[in-house]
């Protein structure tokens, strides 16, 4: 970051709204920040740079991003993400065109993904009133490593290969950032792999945790397949706390665990480089949602709690802590939109917040 004349912090944020409701939320996130940074108290200001990198920019020039894309981005404090995908463009592409790639060339080599039951939301559990967990995604290698292939294409012997890369050393640094993720909240580390099935490098993971967790006495593991791992999420919720997985499973997991803790609308996460040699990147872990553009209907609070956890890793726990109380005491006041069972439109939900945050 910068200094400033009045000594303020300045961060660089790079807007990537991207697609469907990604600008909507996106909108909604920076509407917050604002109110927060207008602040008298504030102690820092954002500098945003809107980047139009988009599957609209894909139609038009056949680039998601300019051939400098990613060296621009390495300019910034962090990378604040929307959503991307697009009724036109097929999905494999618009993933591999934007997020992907600003994963991997960034090393964000880890996602964090938290999930809460809000006040004012309710888990479609019968009688539970509590989730508390934290997913730790990898997310450079894995089943997204990109590797493999078509034979044979538009035959009858057609083949596609897809091949999981796992690396001791991805491995090995994801497991110690997930087990000082587990020691800093309660303790209990649940290591989720499909190693009966996958006999290569889901055992390797397997092993890998159990060298590592030597390193952690005061962490408790245990350790659950991928398909039994779904059935405790929802028989057994607060037998779990900090989840480690691989890029696939996590990504799925981490749907149904924001669907039991009341929407995926709510559900943030952070693209960590925890070296801080690269942005970072935050983004709600929904996706584009057409049906919803335009209609002043998306729920604003996942790509809000994103924004807060942005401003906890640039080290502003204060201010993430003021917007998530914001968020709390609106959820509070039963100001939700539909998919959380509300009445409200997206940009009442935002207004309320604000307003919380400027109180
Ligand atoms: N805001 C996140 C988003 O656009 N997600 C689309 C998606 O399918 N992402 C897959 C992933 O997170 O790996």
């Amino acid at each position: 970051h910068l200094p400033m004349p009045d000594s303020k912090k300045i961060y660089k944020i790079a807007l990537l709204p991207g697609d469907g409701i990604g600008p909507e939320v996106i909108d909604a996130g920076v509407s917050c920040l604002r109110a927060l940074t207008s602040l008298p108290s504030s102690a820092f200001t954002l500098d945003f740079t809107d980047l139009d990198w988009s599957s609209a920019q894909y139609k038009k020039t056949g680039e998601f991003m300019p051939k400098d894309g990613i060296e621009t981005l390495k300019s910034f404090d962090a990378i604040y993400f929307g959503s991307v995908g697009d009724k036109d463009v097929e999905d494999h592409i618009s993933l591999w065109g934007l997020i992907l790639p600003i994963r991997k060339e960034m090393q964000q080599w880890v996602n964090v993904r938290p999930v809460r039951i809000l006040p004012g939301t309710r888990s479609p559990l019968a009688g539970v009133e509590e989730i508390d967990w934290v997913i730790v995604r990898e997310n450079s290698e894995g089943e997204y490593a990109g590797q493999g292939g078509i034979t044979h294409p538009n035959s009858s012997l057609e083949v596609g290969t897809e091949v999981a890369i796992f690396t001791r050393g991805g491995i090995e640094r994801l497991m110690h950032f997930a087990f000082k993720t587990a020691a800093a909240r309660d303790g209990r580390l649940t290591l989720v792999t499909k190693s009966n099935a996958m006999r290569y490098g889901m055992v390797l993971w397997d092993r890998i945790a159990y060298e590592v967790a030597k390193e952690y006495p005061d962490v408790t593991m245990d350790k659950m397949l991928v398909d039994a791992m779904t059935v405790r999420m929802v028989n057994a919720p607060d037998s779990l706390s900090t989840i480690v997985a691989t890029n696939l499973h996590a990504d799925i997991l981490s749907d149904l665990a924001a669907a039991l803790a009341g929407s995926i609308g709510i559900a943030p996460s952070s693209n960590l480089n925890p070296e801080r040699r690269w942005p970072s990147m935050f983004e709600p872990i929904h996706g584009s949602a057409f049906d919803l553009v335009g209609k002043d209907a998306a729920n604003p609070v996942g790509a809000i709690w994103s924004a807060a956890e942005m401003l906890g890793f640039l080290g502003e726990e204060e201010a993430k802590k003021k917007v998530m109380e914001a968020v709390e005491r609106v959820g509070d006041k039963g100001i939700k939109t539909r998919d959380l069972g509300g009445e409200s439109k997206c940009s009442e939900v935002v207004a309320a917040i604000v307003e919380e945050i400027q109180r």
